[in-house]
């Protein structure tokens, strides 16, 4: 069973400064920009490897060049810490 965020948890949001609440839901999200669309797949495949490895999957859309993040934890109803493992990881690859 993964917890939503506690207190503590949703302090450490603001350590993720790229990142902005969802409207209307318990999520976060960033936006990306690349310079082409072979750029942001690279990107994404690398995400998509970090989401394999760590059993967290983030719902996104691509267009061209553009990549939106949206992460929240389905199995709590909302954000926990597997979101804040994930956005820290997500930024370091850039
Ligand atoms: N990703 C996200 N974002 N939230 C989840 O609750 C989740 C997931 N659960 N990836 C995982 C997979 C779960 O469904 C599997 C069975 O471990």
């Amino acid at each position: 069973m993964v917890e939503k965020l506690d207190a503590a948890g949703r302090a450490r949001l603001a350590e993720l400064q790229e990142w902005r609440m969802v409207e209307g839901r318990d999520a976060i999200r960033r936006d990306f920009r690349f310079q082409d669309f072979s750029a942001a797949w690279g990107f994404m495949s690398r995400v998509a490897l970090l989401a394999e490895a760590q059993d967290h999957h983030p719902e996104w859309f691509n267009v061209y060049n553009r990549v939106e993040i949206t992460l929240s934890t389905h199995d709590a109803g909302g954000l926990s810490t597997r979101d804040l493992r994930m956005a820290a990881a997500i930024d370091r690859l850039i």
